[in-house]
């Protein structure tokens, strides 16, 4: 940039607005990008879930209605817990569990935005055996420079009447 030129960046909704008069980048001395700064608007994930969930005891319950967005795209993890055991998922696209396993009550899956709501299409709930009474899903979304969105679905596992 020229001696007298500026640049102003400002943000609106969170969406960047940036007035220019010049060309689409900053000074190399002020050491930041325009990319940058769309990465770092305060845009939280927000969660999807569904509503409460009654499942009979000992038997596997599939979750639907569960995903993310992140309305600049920097969705980074996703943390499920539950008190008893057991969340399973099967994992899609480049999505990874990265703290947790499948077959315990947390786990929490890495990857893009697309693969990680694939995968949640997959979510099931097997409470543990002989259990029945109530529990409760949390969901943790987490995107790169960590805002979170956090929301819980309650699980009822009603006894099974044994003869
Ligand atoms: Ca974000
Ligand atoms: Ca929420």
């Amino acid at each position: 940039m020229n001696a007298g030129e500026y640049i102003t960046a400002t943000v609106i909704d969170n969406i960047a607005q940036v007035g220019i008069d010049d060309t689409l980048a900053f000074g190399n001395s002020s050491g930041f990008s325009l990319n940058e700064i769309a990465t770092a608007l305060p845009a939280a994930p927000v969660n999807t879930v569904p509503d409460a969930q009654t499942v009979l005891e000992d038997t596997l319950l599939s979750i639907n209605g569960i995903s993310v967005n992140d309305v600049n795209g920097n969705l980074s993890t996703v943390q499920l817990s539950v008190t008893n055991e057991a969340l399973n998922v099967a994992l899609s696209g480049s999505t990874t569990i990265t703290s947790g396993a499948n077959g315990i009550n947390t786990l929490t899956l890495s990857g893009d935005q697309t693969g990680i709501n694939a995968t949640l299409t997959s979510l099931t709930y097997q409470g543990t055996l002989n259990y029945n009474g109530g529990d409760n899903l949390t969901i943790l979304s987490t995107d790169n420079i960590s805002a979170t969105d956090s929301d819980s679905v309650t699980i009822t596992v009603s006894a099974l009447l044994r003869a």
